[in-house]
């Protein structure tokens, strides 16, 4: 089964905690305190698996998850940092935010590994704390937690040429003599169930071709395969329209073409802008005055006659393809503005005031102080009173009216005012 979209679930590896620890050795009463610190939690790392032409693994895998950063230890060790976690995708895969539906990252240079996700950061062992004042902090950091998201892998294939045109055209039959591909060929409708890619080979050059299952009128509403598969041409540079010249299936050719362009249209601007040849096939069996007729109603755009089974017409094809493309900007990554789940900031707080008078404090900066305090330890308090002090927090809630004796709340935890 071909899947080129899915769900799934990252998560990078939390912080591991501080340790709280002093040292002890034989005959020395007191020794200082030797908590290390957590070590960072695994990054979340996409990279592209040039092996990979769809997204059908994470069918049954959805759920990636780095893993955390060891906690910290006495006698100064460090906790391991968690490994990064590599997400392998096929080149083309485009990541998004569920939620906001942006752009993080388009997988589209094989050699770019892309960090989507990053690790807490450790804690700070009780080591840290000590300072000529305060000789035996009871209280370390414990690590960072990471949260988990949800983003949604959709694949849009790297190609510099499209086919698009009706089902059983003769799409396949050319991918096939024009590169190295083997698509199946058959006299049926939709014999092409999900896209094939094809290197072409021209002089010193090469280009790669992306043959799609066929569009019928109303593909737009889901008739046929639907439009999906058009995402597979989107980021293409030039379609290669094809058409059964001879009308072997009892439809006008000229209809044909019109009702495709018009499916285009309603896929997308930029595909149905797409420059265009259009490759009148089936010449071999065509009566002349089909392609006459054809000609007739579409004036001025490049026409090439093939048989793509006899192969006459093709190679004039593959140069009117190849002088198109020399004239067209090179492939790029899709333009967007950069989503980023961005690392909480640490610097920034807010006070609210409550209904019964008191405050309230929250915000990375609060969260990530308070994750260094044992609020019920004497000493690790006054550290964060300090903090709090350092900041201009105080002030601040000075200025909106605290007074000596009015609460306020941190988290689940709440004190009293002091100035
Ligand atoms: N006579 C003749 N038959 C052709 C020509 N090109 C393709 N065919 C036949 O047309 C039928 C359909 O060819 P495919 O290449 O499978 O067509 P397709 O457009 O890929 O079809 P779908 O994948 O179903 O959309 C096959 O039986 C081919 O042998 C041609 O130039 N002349
Ligand atoms: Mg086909």
């Amino acid at each position: 089964m071909f899947i080129d979209k899915v769900k799934i679930y990252i998560k990078a590896g939390n912080g591991g905690n501080g340790c709280t620890s002093f040292y002890t050795e034989k005959y020395v009463a007191n020794g200082g305190p030797d908590g290390g610190d957590g070590g960072k939690g695994g990054d979340v790392i996409f990279c592209v698996d040039e092996r990979k032409n769809s997204l059908s693994d994470f069918r049954f895998s959805q759920h990636f998850r780095a893993p955390d950063g060891e906690n910290g230890s006495p006698k100064f060790c460090h906790g391991k940092q968690g490994e990064p976690l590599f997400v392998k995708v096929p080149r083309g895969t485009v990541i998004r935010d569920e939620e906001s539906g942006r752009i993080i990252a388009d997988m589209f240079d094989a050699n770019k590994p892309v960090t989507v996700l990053y690790g807490g950061m450790g804690g700070k062992g009780n080591a840290r704390f000590k300072s000529s004042r305060r000789q035996a902090p009871h209280f370390s950091q414990k690590g960072q937690v990471a949260e988990e998201h949800a983003v949604i892998l959709e694949l849009m294939t790297i190609a510099d040429v499209g086919l698009v045109g009706y089902p059983n055209v003769g799409k396949s039959t050319l991918l096939s003599v024009i590169s190295n591909a083997r698509p199946k060929i058959a006299d049926y409708h939709f014999t092409t169930l999900s896209p094939n890619l094809g290197v072409v080979s021209y002089y010193d050059r090469s280009f790669v071709v992306a043959d799609i299952p066929g569009l019928i009128e109303g593909a737009g509403e889901g008739v046929g395969l639907g439009h999906d598969f058009l995402r597979h041409i989107d980021r293409t540079r030039l379609l290669v329209h094809v058409i059964d010249v001879s009308g072997r299936e009892g439809r006008d050719p000229y209809e044909d073409y019109k009702k495709i362009n018009l499916e285009l249209r309603s896929y997308n601007d930029k595909v149905a802008h797409l420059p265009q040849i259009i490759a009148l096939n089936m010449c071999d069996i065509a009566p002349q005055e089909n392609i006459k007729e054809f000609r007739r109603h579409v004036r001025g755009k490049r026409i090439v006659e093939i048989s793509a089974i006899t192969r006459k017409g093709v190679d004039e094809l593959i140069k009117e393809i190849a002088r198109s493309l020399d004239e067209l900007p090179p492939l790029e990554p899709i333009k967007y503005e950069p989503f980023d789940f961005g690392k909480t900031d640490t610097t920034d707080y807010r006070i609210d005031r409550f209904d019964d008078g008191s405050f309230g404090l929250s915000g990375g900066f609060i969260d990530e102080i308070s994750r260094g305090v044992v609020l019920d330890d004497y000493d690790s308090f006054n550290y964060f009173q300090k903090t709090l002090k350092e900041k201009g927090v105080i002030k601040e809630l000075k200025n909106r009216g605290a007074k000596d004796g009015d609460v306020v709340r941190i988290l689940d935890f709440e004190f009293e005012f002091v100035e």
